[in-house]
């Protein structure tokens, strides 16, 4: 059913989009209908979204859904959710440190929670709970003020002990003998992970509906602003006219940048610059066996994440990288460490092999909150800097973002996370809710 849906980008008729109608078309070996569309790039638009992920589809498409713009065109230098929606761990949750993280986490798993049916694709949420481990008592403490942090705001998360934890996950070593014993975990039962390449086709093929062009393969290579202070006219004061593509020039009075990894570099495109350094997040995936780990396990104290899909893969990843780069190449100290680390938690995994491995980039900031809404120079925003956070945060990213953009004011759920809290101090640190130590 998701998959004929998902070949519909036109009418979805049950007769065309049947169990029968699929196999025919399959046996008659017709083209798949595409779906989006693929069109000559115009020579201007009302917005240009740099950044074909969840961040820029999710916002193209409530920019047409919710404002009515749909004059709009998401370029990519490379293929949709080729970026940091295509190379993350998947995992979904809200349970964050500070009052304004849990407010916008909470609203992306809202959306989350409704994305089945409001882009009409299955994108395989499985909410089962989520648990971040504590192994001394500074990470217990921080687990205690997450909860109270999150009940005050009614997401579900409460501090549980080892005899709970074994209930919930029973191949841990909640054992008193590991190196790190497991003293207590925060048990946030609405946390889980879903399947995020069809996040980035549903909102892609939903934007497409509306009238949003895609254009991939379409690199941004500078970006044109008048009435600034530096000589090409960019910087603060400035206001954008359009952006440079290795496919000709655009014009356009929007332009919102919703790389992940390119971020600053796109800015600085504008005469912005961001307070972001660029580190690689590695991941890896072993050979699928029978479910046995029915819940997300964190573990900040021994850098390591892992969820069991429901093909039965175990998905781990790890700290960031410690050295600042664009390498998205995996490295064998990463795995080494990775398999260490894992073993501490669950020995019983040993003869598991893993299968492949992978990177994405991740844009950190000072206080691990990203940079979002309007900038120093007109007409240019910013989705910018999501660290490890991006993938839960795409949908409340693009809802909000749009309404930014449709409206020339910032919503008070994003309001938190300007880029001018850098100049008064008001930051919202999130390092005490990050997966793992970075
Ligand atoms: O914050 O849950 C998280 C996360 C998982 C992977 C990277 N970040």
């Amino acid at each position: 059913m998701a998959l004929g849906r998902l070949a519909g980008s036109g009418s979805t008729s049950p007769a065309k989009y049947s169990a029968a109608g699929l196999l025919w078309r399959g046996i008659k070996n017709e083209s798949w209908p595409k779906v989006w569309r693929t069109q000559d790039l115009k020579k201007s638009y009302d917005a240009v979204i740099i950044g074909g992920g969840v961040h820029g589809l999710a916002t193209a498409y409530y920019l047409a859904k919710n404002h009515g713009i749909t004059n709009v065109a998401v370029l990519d230098k490379s293929y949709l959710g080729s970026g940091g929606s295509g190379r993350n761990t998947a995992i979904v949750r809200s349970n964050y440190l500070t009052p304004a993280g849990v407010a916008f986490y909470d609203r992306s798993l809202t959306l989350y929670n409704e994305m089945t049916s409001e882009l009409n694709i299955n994108v395989m949420l499985s909410v089962r709970g989520h648990l971040t481990l504590a192994h001394n008592d500074s990470s217990l403490r921080t687990m205690h003020w997450r909860a109270e942090v999150n009940k005050l705001q009614n997401i579900d998360s409460e501090v549980i002990g080892p005899d709970d934890i074994k209930k919930l996950a029973p191949s841990l070593d909640t054992s008193t003998h590991p190196r790190y014993p497991i003293l207590g975990a925060l048990y946030h039962p609405p946390g889980g992970i879903i399947r995020h390449d069809a996040v980035v086709w549903g909102y892609a093929r939903a934007a497409d509906a509306l009238g949003v062009e895609l254009h991939q393969k379409t690199e941004v290579l500078d970006i044109i602003c008048q009435g600034g202070p530096h000589p090409d006219g960019k910087g603060p004061g400035a206001k954008v006219t359009g952006v440079r593509t290795n496919r000709g020039d655009i014009s356009a009075p929007l332009v919102i940048n919703c790389t992940a990894g390119w971020a600053s570099l796109i800015a600085n495109m504008a005469g912005v610059a961001l307070p972001i350094t660029t580190h690689p997040l590695q991941a890896a995936v072993t050979e699928p066996v029978k479910v046995f780990l029915p819940t997300v396990v964190v573990s900040g104290t021994l850098h390591v994440y892992v969820s069991q899909t429901d093909r039965g893969e175990l998905v781990f990843g790890a700290a960031v990288d410690s050295v600042a780069s664009y390498s998205v190449r995996g490295s064998l100290e990463f795995t080494e460490e990775l398999a260490g680390h894992v073993l501490e938690l669950m020995p019983g995994v040993s003869r598991m092999r893993l299968l492949r491995q992978w990177a994405g980039l991740c844009d950190m900031t000072p206080d691990y909150s990203p940079v979002m809404g309007f900038t120093p120079v007109e007409g240019f925003l910013c989705d910018v800097g999501w660290g490890t956070y991006g993938f839960k945060a795409g949908p409340v990213s693009g809802e909000q973002m749009a309404e930014a953009a449709a409206t020339g004011r910032t919503p008070a759920l994003i309001a938190p996370f300007g880029l001018d809290r850098f100049e008064t101090g008001e930051l919202v640190g999130e390092k005490g809710a990050a997966a793992v130590g970075h």
